[in-house]
């Protein structure tokens, strides 16, 4: 069979069937019991399980497996959303459907002026009910938005990330890449990708709002735009490829096939893949390509820089004096800066500047943050940064997790500002580092009538510490 097509479901043509499909396989596997690796609620705890769900023995290292932070992030999302697919589509035909329903996915991001409503939640997920009044199975409890309308503005929406060159970095300080960290398997904490943190994490909280499932991992895939949200993640990885010959995954064997990873076909049966069979689109399973994107060539893959001890480590420029708790809307700290003169190997232009904000932990659902960067004193208003991201939080600062507890750790290069602002020749020996809580939408009290047993779901009143803001340069 030709692979399928997953297509923008803003451009579906108005008889296109795809998203009725979609809701009526949706339906069928909400009623299907969880100890069904095709049921909905299988599916979603796969990516993780809420708090006090417990895992019955059949379906250890099945559930919560689901990889942030980390260069697994991209590979093991495309193998879960093909486990996913092809449940669905499965279902679709069996229901008498066609036989080569594939996902469509949600590009956010395109420009207003192609598609005006690209920033909006496509209509057929927006209403409660259904033309003849019954429930609809793709509405879920999200944030309240008229309309579909989140209020996705350009720091949710943007696709700066495809600009990295690099996939992945072992070197800590800096920037991950476009795909995230070298890590081990890592169910979260540290320091996410570029893609992972805008627009992937930015999407969930804003359409999760302060409680929705699409908020937190742990019940995140419970809302059927999950999967098309993370289709055009999916997306923008083979966009990225696309981009030149330079935009290489990993060789390493360590990505490439020392981790196995744990799901299940469309007919329930196990199944497991590696990195390295998730770089062709055409032979992940069933295949599937992106409508507008060509499929990516591998030309070579790039080797990855190994932190070498001490040898690649950027230059330590200064740090804040103690953690940050980040209370009310904003939240100011100082970064003492250590003098230009002591600073070994830079030189009066430093080639790159890194602010870290290192082990920020918490709990709940606090929102995103904006960052903002001042000199005290030097009658300039702050300079936006970026945003510091918080979707995963209280999993990444859960110690029983393995490699959990440290938190998350948020990279953002700040060259350009810290020329600007002379930091590395002039006497200054402080920056005010800025913290602006964007706020969340109320999200809806109910759950879908068929998911009730997850609308209580306990969430832990949000808290939020940056343990250390530090400065790098080299
Ligand atoms: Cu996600």
């Amino acid at each position: 069979m030709a692979p399928r097509i997953r297509k923008n479901v803003w451009k579906l043509d108005p008889r296109d069937e795809t998203l009725g499909w979609y809701a009526k396989a949706v339906a069928a596997l909400i009623k299907r019991p969880i100890e069904d690796p095709t049921s909905w609620r299988y599916l979603a705890a796969v990516h993780g399980t809420p708090q006090g769900m417990p895992t019955p023995a059949s379906a250890r290292g099945y559930w919560d497996q689901c990889q942030h932070q980390s260069w697994f992030f991209l590979p093991w999302h495309r193998g879960y959303l093909a486990s996913f697919e092809a449940a669905i589509a499965k279902t679709v035909k069996d229901l008498g459907g066609p036989a080569d329903w594939a996902l469509p996915f949600w590009d956010y991001s395109e420009s207003l002026s192609i598609n005006r409503n690209a920033r909006l939640l496509p209509r057929a997920f927006v209403e409660r009910t259904l033309a003849d009044g019954s429930p609809n199975p793709l509405w879920s409890r999200r944030a309240q938005a008229v309309g579909g309308d989140f209020e996705l503005d350009e720091t949710a929406i943007s696709t700066a990330a495809l600009r990295f060159t690099n996939f992945t970095n072992s070197r800590p300080g800096v920037p991950s890449g476009f795909g995230g960290p070298v890590t081990g398997f890592n169910p979260g904490g540290g320091d996410n990708g570029g893609v992972e943190n805008v627009p992937h994490n930015r999407i969930h909280v804003k359409v999760g709002g302060d409680t929705g499932f699409m908020s937190d991992p742990s019940t995140a895939a419970l809302d059927p735009i999950f999967w098309l949200h993370h289709a055009n993640i999916d997306r923008l990885w083979e966009v990225w490829r696309n981009q030149g010959p330079q935009f290489r995954d990993p060789s390493d064997a360590q990505w490439l096939t020392s981790v196995v990873f744990k799901m299940h076909d469309g007919d329930g049966e196990p199944i497991t893949f590696r990195c390295v069979d998730m770089l062709d689109t055409t032979n992940v399973m069933h295949g599937y390509t992106y409508e507008g994107v060509a499929v990516a060539q591998e030309p070579e893959l790039e080797s990855v820089e190994m932190a070498v001890a001490g040898g690649l480590k950027p230059e330590f420029g200064g740090e804040s004096e103690g953690p940050v708790v980040l209370t009310g809307p904003s939240t100011n700290a100082d970064v003492v800066l250590v003098p230009p003169s002591s600073l070994e190997a830079v030189t009066a232009e430093p080639r790159h500047v890194y602010l870290n904000l290192e082990n920020i932990t918490g709990a709940g659902i606090p929102g995103d943050y904006l960052v903002y960067v001042d000199v005290p004193d030097d009658n300039h208003s702050p300079s936006f940064i970026g945003v510091m991201t918080t979707f995963g939080l209280e999993r990444a600062s859960d110690r029983s997790l393995s490699h959990g507890g440290s938190g998350l750790t948020q990279v953002f290069e700040i060259t350009e500002l810290a020329n600007q602002l002379k930091l590395s020749q002039s006497s200054v020996s402080r920056l005010k580092v800025t913290f602006e809580r964007e706020g969340l939408k109320p999200a809806d009290a109910e759950a879908p009538a068929e998911l009730a047993d997850y609308a209580g779901i306990k969430r832990n009143a949000p808290t939020v510490t940056v343990g250390k803001i530090s400065l790098f340069y080299d």
